[in-house]
């Protein structure tokens, strides 16, 4: 293939993404200090000076166990969200929680635990699991209805969102400093914007060893 024609197949495609994002979408990269894309990161729009949509039903989420370890490893949830935390493995596990944010235990279980818990406090819940040490997930409550977590390719979408004034909030697990949240306009046109957090860089799951714990 030529040069010329890879590059009008490269314009090609450009214009058909270009001509495909329509009006209301905005569209966050997050980077790590080193210009990596950041995966696991939270991006929370608050609207500001509009009254929340009340929720008809409440929220469901599900954190599985699975494979030794937590699945997702970040979850982002609005405030009164009932979360199902199944057990797909066949070693039981012992999931709590020491976080203000929701304090609570569910004794060693396979299965299905007996009931969801409802996260009902804003704010960031650090899972563990009494059997696992190395076990951990993070659950983020938020305020708003507008949320969501990063890819691997450290992007995470907003479609259709109303013109407006919002609150942005920038978390991760790992982050070494808190990202102050900063009010920004959103004008209906599509929008890209990039943050960059320091964070420190660890496995975010270590891989459990055969036969632990069971
Ligand atoms: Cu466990």
């Amino acid at each position: 293939m030529s040069l010329s024609v890879i590059f009008t197949t490269l314009c090609l495609l450009c214009s058909l993404v270009a001509w495909n994002a329509t009006a209301g979408d905005w569209q966050f990269s997050i980077l790590d200090q080193y210009g990596a894309p950041l995966e696991d990161a939270v991006v929370e729009l608050l609207p500001l000076g509009q009254t929340e949509a009340a929720t008809e039903t409440s929220q469901q989420a599900t954190i599985k166990q699975q494979g030794l370890n937590f699945v997702p490893f970040v979850s982002a949830v609005q405030v009164g969200t009932l979360i199902d935390f199944p057990n797909l493995d066949r070693t039981r596990h012992h999931v709590y929680s020491f976080s203000a944010a929701k304090m609570f235990e569910i004794q060693l279980y396979h299965d299905q635990p007996e009931a969801p818990i409802e996260f009902d406090t804003p704010g960031i819940v650090a899972l563990g699991c009494n059997i696992h040490d190395y076990m951990e997930a993070y659950i983020f409550i938020s305020e708003s209805h507008l949320f969501a977590v990063t890819d691997e390719q450290g992007q995470a979408h907003f479609h259709a969102l109303p013109k407006g004034d919002y609150q942005l909030t920038i978390w991760h697990p790992f982050q070494q400093q808190e990202l102050a949240p900063q009010p920004l306009s959103f004008s209906e046109l599509p929008k890209v914007s990039q943050y960059q957090l320091d964070v420190i860089h660890r496995p975010k799951q270590p891989t459990p060893q055969r036969g632990f714990g069971s």
